[in-house]
């Protein structure tokens, strides 16, 4: 009928056609770092980014606002180390040889949040090298030892002591995930002391502080976030875990505090996944429509 919206899909399943696929269309060659990268597709709000030198395997995409992107030279004036591109010796690196040999050229710095945002320089209260108790993103049943290893702007590094920074992530202060020293105690959980701790029954915060050194991050240094508003069977738009190039239509299928279990409409449960609230991949319906990335409908 005439009221009817036109799609692709139901076009192409008319026409018997086929969509020219997204390979034939012209690439974008920005490069970025703090890993150099080269963006490979700009889609909408979003850039799929490839790690200079390395397998495709490693590419991952990220929305266009991200605060872990930043322009080239970046880290030269804030003191973070750039992991240079396969094949090049990291002493001999600068920018201007390797964009005159890639022929590429840098993305502008306007085009990055990070730079456009207001930076009131307010102390966070998360120091490099003070320590709190962090949950174990990777293991979420345990409750770590755990340092901050970098601050940018409000963002901080959480790294686990004495384990390899596998288990490392970003956050800020509102993070549900970490927690002041004392804080399992106080609620009689258990605190998992760093790999290898002698006497790990013992841990004390008090003698482990003295023995490195280190303060603690000040409790009132954390503002946990409110817990959120979705409610279950609201519908969404979400990055397919699976597949990150792309954005379906999904339900909020269960709710916790701070996460929501997002499932793929048209989709089996077995492919559900739970997401942190604020996640940057979850996204009001029509938000693809504003910002020119597709929308994949639930098959029928
Ligand atoms: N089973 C895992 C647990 C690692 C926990 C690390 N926490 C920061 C292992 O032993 O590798």
């Amino acid at each position: 009928s005439k009221t009817e919206q036109w799609t692709w899909a139901q076009y192409l399943e008319e026409s018997k056609a086929v969509a020219a696929p997204n390979k034939l269309f012209q690439e974008v060659h920005w490069s970025l770092s703090e890993n150099i990268h080269t963006v490979v597709s700009v889609c909408g709000y979003r850039l799929r980014l490839h790690f200079d030198g390395y397998s495709d395997c490693h590419d991952f995409w990220v929305i266009a606002n991200s605060p872990d992107i930043h322009p080239a030279g970046w880290c030269e004036s804030t003191g973070h180390k750039l992991h240079t591109p396969k094949g090049c010796k990291e002493e001999e690196f600068t920018w201007s040889n390797y964009l005159r040999m890639t022929k590429a050229q840098v993305a502008p710095k306007e085009l990055f949040a990070s730079l456009g945002r207001v930076t009131i320089d307010v102390k966070c209260g998360f120091d490099i090298g003070m320590k709190l108790e962090a949950v174990d993103r990777m293991n979420p049943s345990l409750i770590c030892v755990a340092t901050v290893t970098d601050v940018v702007d409000s963002r901080f590094l959480v790294h686990f002591d004495n384990w390899d920074d596998t288990y490392d992530y970003w956050c800020d202060a509102s993070s549900p995930y970490i927690h002041p020293i004392g804080w399992c105690q106080e609620r009689n959980l258990p605190l998992t002391p760093p790999q290898d701790y002698p006497d790990q029954g013992r841990f004390s915060w008090s003698l482990y502080l003295e023995e490195t050194g280190a303060k603690a991050v000040a409790a009132e240094a954390f503002r946990v976030r409110a817990p959120h508003s979705f409610q279950s069977k609201m519908k969404l738009e979400a990055v397919d875990k699976r597949s990150p190039g792309l954005i379906r239509v999904a339900t909020v299928e269960e709710v916790e505090t701070h996460r929501i279990k997002v499932h793929y409409d048209g989709w089996s449960h077995v492919y559900d996944e739970w997401m942190d609230s604020d996640h940057p991949d979850i996204h009001p319906a029509g938000w693809c429509e504003a910002t020119g990335h597709p929308l994949k409908v639930p098959p029928r």
